[in-house]
């Protein structure tokens, strides 16, 4: 483990008792070896039942004027648990999900899905453009499956309002690719923590971050 980081942004030891971590607990058990279908099921289930009566979360959410917040919770060699906090007006790119599973539970408000499919690349490498999918609303309670067999897709808050999101990745996501609406050239990104369980890390490297919490 890195010794350079602040302790606050490394992994705790031991789980603090709050419900949140209940509930990692049980992600971690459930995603346990092999994927399958009933697990995936499994785990819809526990962040529906989370969404739906718990508000633990509240103390870990942080908003932001620039772009919606990523608030690390939990992650694992395994998987990554984030809060997202949406301001009205936000959205955020087109992108994929790096080949891995991703659920969203809406915790506060109601956040909109756009689906969309990757154009033929042109003989010369051009990107082909997007075609755009169905769009949806998950209102709080609500929980979103999306993997890239299915499509990219981009998530914004509804009705000019705010929202907060739980996302669950297996496995955690590091770097992803983000695409031009107009175009469909896509780009690929680091993606990077604004807080780790309420503590900022704002301007602090990511990958030190990851080291910290993979053990
Ligand atoms: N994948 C985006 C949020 S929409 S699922 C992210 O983690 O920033
Ligand atoms: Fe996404």
């Amino acid at each position: 483990m890195t010794t350079d980081l602040a302790p606050e942004l490394c992994r705790p030891e031991r789980n603090s008792g709050c419900s949140l971590d209940e509930l990692t607990r049980a992600l971690g058990e459930l995603l346990d070896g092999e994927p399958t279908e009933a697990k995936g099921a499994a785990v819809a289930d526990l962040l529906r039942q989370y969404a739906s009566c718990e508000d633990s979360w509240r103390p870990y959410v942080t908003f932001r004027e620039d772009t919606y917040s990523r608030n690390l919770i939990w992650r694992t060699d395994q998987f990554e648990l984030l809060l997202l906090g949406w301001g009205a007006g936000h959205e955020s790119p087109i992108h994929d999900h790096a080949g891995q599973e991703c659920w969203m539970a809406v915790l506060e408000g109601e956040l909109e899905e756009v689906h969309f499919k990757e154009g033929d690349i042109a003989p010369d490498g051009a990107a082909g453009g997007l075609r755009s999918g169905r769009v949806k609303a998950f209102p709080t309670g609500g929980v979103a499956y999306i993997h890239d067999d299915i499509a990219l897709h981009l998530i914004r808050p509804r009705a000019g309002k705010r929202g907060v999101s739980l996302h669950l990745y297996s496995s955690p996501i590091d770097t992803c690719r983000k695409f031009c609406p107009e175009t469909g050239q896509p780009e690929s990104v680091h993606v990077a923590y604004h807080t780790v369980r309420g503590a900022s890390c704002d301007g602090t490297d990511p990958a030190l971050i990851r080291d910290a919490w993979t053990r």
